[in-house]
């Protein structure tokens, strides 16, 4: 066959067109691809739910291929064995209650599931902003990573979905930019946002599963966004409360959606 590079260009357009479009109007928008926004992703798809996955960088996977300090293990609490036995990712007993996994199978095998589950990801793609409609928040603003990096004036696009999650991580963007610009009561105990505190690994496992929720209507948090948004610990590299929160925003935001429609 003689190939033709016009026609690879034109395939590469016309499919990114097709999936960009349909990414336009998702149930659920995720911002971010760390362990939380994955796990969050695949099991919102498994649900059969239209998902649509926006993450800054090339890669997807987030904090989670560094290991610890570039030590590229993860660790597991035991409970957590469950989930990543459901997503076949290998992992092997340390100690009683301790489980490690290679940091690229299990960021690798989340990602494939994902894909796999029909999530739509859109990688260096950036989300600048909100949309807030009488009280709720309605969607995303976003543009390249590359337009951001270059500081080109040039203006961004907009998603429309009926749910929103801040998987952000550390920084909880996509929270800060709502109080910054809407000036909105956040369901936290001051009613902005709190910031994250220093490392306590059990405190903050604890708390970032129970603290996963809705913090705005229409947007949820999970992750390390929730610790930053309501002022829990940092946790370092341990990643069950990370998957558990993911699961918890899921399992939210399609009990919410089984309301709506009985
Ligand atoms: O930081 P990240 O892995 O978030 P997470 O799912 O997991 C936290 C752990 O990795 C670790 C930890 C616990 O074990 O403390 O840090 O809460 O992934 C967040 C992703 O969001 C992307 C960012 O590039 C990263 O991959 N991101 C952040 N801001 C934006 C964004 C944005 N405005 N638009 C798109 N993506």
């Amino acid at each position: 066959m003689k190939l033709d590079e016009v026609v690879v260009s034109r395939a590469i357009i016309e499919r990114f067109a097709r999936k960009f479009s349909q990414g336009l109007e998702p149930d659920v928008a995720i911002v971010g691809a760390g362990p939380s926004g994955l796990v969050a992703a695949c099991y919102l798809a498994r649900g059969g739910v239209k998902v649509a996955l926006f993450e800054r960088k090339l890669s997807i996977g987030g904090g989670m291929w560094g290991g610890g300090m570039l030590f590229n293990e993860v660790v597991f609490q035991e409970e957590a064995k469950r989930v990543l036995d459901d997503f076949s990712i290998f992992s092997e007993k340390f100690q009683d209650g301790y489980y490690t996994a290679d940091a690229v199978e299990a960021v690798s095998t989340l990602c494939s599931a994902a894909c796999r589950a029909g999530v739509k990801i859109f990688n260096g793609v950036s989300v600048e902003d909100l949309m807030v409609r009488e009280g709720s928040v309605v969607g995303l603003v976003i543009n390249w990573t590359a337009v951001e990096m270059a500081g080109l004036h040039v203006d961004p696009l907009a998603v429309r979905a009926k749910a929103v999650v801040d998987a952000t991580g550390h920084p909880a963007e996509v929270v800060q930019v709502l109080q910054k610009k809407n000036r909105v009561t956040l369901k936290t105990p001051s009613g902005s946002f709190q910031g994250e505190r220093s490392l306590w690994a059990e405190a903050a496992e604890t708390s970032t599963v129970e603290n996963t929720g809705e913090i705005y209507p229409g947007l949820y948090a999970a992750g390390m966004a929730v610790n930053a948004t309501l002022g829990g610990y940092r946790m370092g590299p341990i990643f069950g409360g990370m998957v558990f929160s993911g699961e918890k925003v899921a399992r939210m935001i399609l009990d919410r959606f089984k309301k709506t429609r009985s």
